[in-house]
């Protein structure tokens, strides 16, 4: 592995679940394979688990790590080429990101859309360019439309806790939300759930209102309902995130806890597991009595962020 940008970097999923697995249940392993690499962790945004968990994961594999808070204690960046540079930004991507490289082995990158110019976020210029400059593998700490930390995280976490003897179902489902949110987090999930699907591991429904449709490049294979009762009948496991719209690019379309998945709605399913990405809203996007309860999987969900996260960084100095 070179990079680690979506889920096309993967090929066998299955297997890298189970080196990741592997990795869980003797996390000092591979102590030696880091040892004297340096790790650079770059957030434009706030981060709780990807920050610690990717540090932790480098941690185990004998790495050094530097975290740069580029959002309160960089220079503003200019992402633009060919700007004359008299306004508010201090420092271009092409120097910050080649300068970085050059104290680094291995980057991870964290850059939020600004869910203004639906255009401009989808060509995620940001991180090619990043990629670019830094001229070293790059992993994604969520991109502005992708975080596959987190997706692969939540395939783990799904394998990790299938009881059924067929494939496990698998529902995505809008939850509400005052705050517009990316799409990355649902976009990822879809990528790699539709790719797992093909693989046979799970069977794959998206839920939300109308309006909430994700880019088609993202749930290919999926099915794809409206009426959320339905989608959650019988499922496995249940993935509750809230995303602003992508037709009306970055707007909330629909106020009101109609959508909130509680213990009554989660009755049609097949006793199915809760997981969220987190951080979530209590008692608006998800119910308390649902996140407190024995069906709550978002804490050993998070915890396996670290095996995620050590498993892409063993492939990748694998390939140093
Ligand atoms: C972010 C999002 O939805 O993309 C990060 C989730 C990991 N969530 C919030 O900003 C609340
Ligand atoms: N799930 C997730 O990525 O959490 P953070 O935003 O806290 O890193």
């Amino acid at each position: 592995m070179k990079n680690f940008f979506s889920v096309a970097d993967v090929d066998d999923l299955s297997a890298l679940v189970k080196e990741a697995l592997a990795l869980k249940a003797t996390p000092n392993a591979h102590r030696t394979l880091g040892q004297h690499k340096m790790l650079g962790l770059v957030f434009l945004n706030p981060s709780l688990r990807t920050r610690l968990s990717t540090q932790k994961a480098a941690m185990n594999l004998g790495m050094d790590v530097m975290v740069m808070n580029m959002d309160k204690d960089g220079w503003a960046l200019e992402t633009r080429d060919g700007v004359v540079m008299d306004g508010t930004t201090v420092e271009h991507i092409r120097e910050a990101a080649a300068v970085m490289g050059t104290y680094c082995d291995i980057l991870g990158l964290r850059s939020f859309p600004g869910l203004k110019d639906r255009k401009e976020d989808y060509s995620e210029d940001l991180f090619n360019k990043f990629s670019t400059y830094c001229k070293k593998p790059l992993i994604s700490l969520e991109s502005a439309t992708r975080h596959p930390l987190q997706s692969l995280t939540d395939l783990i976490t799904i394998l990790e806790n299938t009881t059924v003897a067929s494939k496990p179902k698998v529902v995505l489902t809008w939850a509400p939300h005052v705050k517009a949110l990316p799409q990355a987090v649902p976009n990822s999930f879809a990528e790699w759930m539709c790719k797992a699907q093909q693989q046979g591991l799970v069977d794959f429904t998206i839920t939300h209102p109308e309006g909430y449709e994700l880019d088609e490049h993202f749930t290919k294979g999926a099915t794809i309902i409206t009426n959320q009762q339905e989608a959650l009948k019988n499922a496995d496991f249940v993935y509750v995130k809230n995303w602003s719209s992508y037709q009306e690019y970055g707007k909330i379309l629909i106020t009101g806890r109609d959508w909130m998945p509680t213990p009554e709605k989660l009755k049609a399913t097949n006793k199915a597991k809760i997981m969220h990405c987190l951080p979530v809203r209590r008692d608006l996007e998800l119910a308390s009595a649902l996140l407190d309860g024995p069906d709550s999987l978002v804490i050993q969900e998070a915890g396996n962020r670290v095996w995620a996260a050590q498993v892409v960084l063993k492939r990748i100095l694998s390939n140093l």
